[in-house]
């Protein structure tokens, strides 16, 4: 990639003095750029969207925008609200993105100085402040018209449909693996019945569909780098219309794992229930009064449902050959559906606690 022909097509100014690799995501390729005009440096990340995930870049950019102003707009008047979400930078040529004439789909954003984004939590604390942050998001974009927005990925988390390609995954057994993880492909099999219970009720309809993340992983909320307040979610490829639980299941997923997501010692690998209570609570004091109580009923189920999910997609791409997760050693992916499953089957033990949790904070 010609960083220099990037920094023209965006109209940067200044001396492009740095262009690496960046982040930990698992879908984009993300870079931070450092530009350097007189004794001013500016700091952008660079992405190259995923159009092999990402089937409508244009759709896809224009959901981003409107969600984008939307929630710069609520904030109005906040001493921070330059930090409040992502800003996109056009292009020269008005287009919110540029493609290279090669494929790639380049877009850039404003750098979000003075955050971190977190692997793994470090205090209780950010997990509440976690929970805080993405359901305030949900309540900012409550009042979206959602019909403005495309799915970006169709079914994305459509747990049977997910079901549906693992089962197709094991079938095809295109790389000759799925003899090796026999015992994770019984343990999806077993739990069959969770993947239709949400969206049963959605057609009930006992929940309803809002406006969701989608990904609401650790590392994909910015924290302040002195306070570690909550600053910005980015991150917002997967912002469609979708259950609350979505939001809240991913959290618990990622952020209440006593582990890594990769973990190979399986020993380290628990839901956390301290964590899982102090997301709770900092979810439900932003977005618990808006909640129905069969949204709320069902938000234990949902950490293992989101978490179980993630594991399916992590097996059927392994079986898959690794095409859609980006994988830094060979069996990555397996070891990213071990850690899954292992917290599925401790959130199973643990689910009259986490009830009693969630009863605490309704
Ligand atoms: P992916 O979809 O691949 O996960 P993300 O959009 O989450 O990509 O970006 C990957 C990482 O890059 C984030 O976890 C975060 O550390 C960093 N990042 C992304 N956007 C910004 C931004 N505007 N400012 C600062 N850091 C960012
Ligand atoms: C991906 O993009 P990233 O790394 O934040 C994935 C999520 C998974 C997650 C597992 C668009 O998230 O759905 O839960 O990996 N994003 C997409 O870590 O598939
Ligand atoms: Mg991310």
């Amino acid at each position: 990639m010609d960083f220099n022909v990037i920094k023209e097509k965006f109209g940067l100014v200044g001396e492009l003095i740095e262009a690496a690799p960046y982040g930990f995501g698992h879908i984009n390729s993300t870079f931070c750029l450092v530009l350097k005009d007189g004794g001013k440096q500016t700091r952008y990340i660079l992405q190259r969207v995923n159009n092999s995930i990402f089937r409508d870049v244009d759709g896809l950019m224009n959901n981003i925008k409107y969600v984008t102003d939307h929630i710069r707009k609520k904030n109005e008047g906040d001493p921070d609200v330059d930090r409040c979400t992502l800003t996109v930078i056009p292009a020269v040529d008005g287009k919110l993105y540029y493609e290279d004439g090669e494929g790639n789909y380049l877009r850039l954003y404003l750098f979000v100085e003075d955050t971190v984004a977190l692997q793994q939590v470090e205090n209780p604390e950010q997990l509440k402040t976690l929970g805080a942050a993405f359901g305030n998001f949900q309540n900012q974009l409550a009042d979206f018209d959602a019909s403005k927005l495309i799915e970006t990925i169709p079914n994305f988390h459509n747990t049977a449909d997910r079901y549906r390609l693992f089962e197709e995954a094991v079938k095809n057994d295109l790389k000759g693996r799925a003899a090796e993880v026999q015992d994770e492909i019984n343990f999806v099999k077993e739990r069959k019945a969770d993947t239709e219970l949400l969206l049963g009720l959605l057609k009930e309809g006992k929940l309803p569909l809002r406006v969701t993340h989608n990904d609401t992983k650790l590392n994909n909320l910015l924290f302040d780098a002195t306070d570690l307040r909550a600053v910005c979610v980015i991150d917002l490829d997967t912002v469609m219309p979708g259950l609350v639980h979505y939001d809240f299941g991913d959290s618990i997923r990622f952020g209440a794992s006593t582990g890594a997501e990769d973990e190979k010692d399986l020993s380290k690998i628990e839901m956390s229930l301290e964590l899982f209570e102090k997301y709770t609570e900092g979810f439900m004091s932003t977005c618990g009064s808006k909640l129905n109580d069969c949204e709320i009923e069902y938000l234990p189920f949902s950490a293992k449902l989101m978490t179980f999910e993630c594991g399916i997609r992590f097996l059927t791409d392994y079986l898959n050959g690794d095409t859609y997760f980006k994988i830094h050693y060979p069996e990555q992916n397996l070891d990213r559906t071990r850690t899954q499953f292992k917290l599925v089957y401790d959130m199973e033990g643990k689910m009259d606690a986490m009830k009693a949790i969630v009863a605490k904070y309704k």
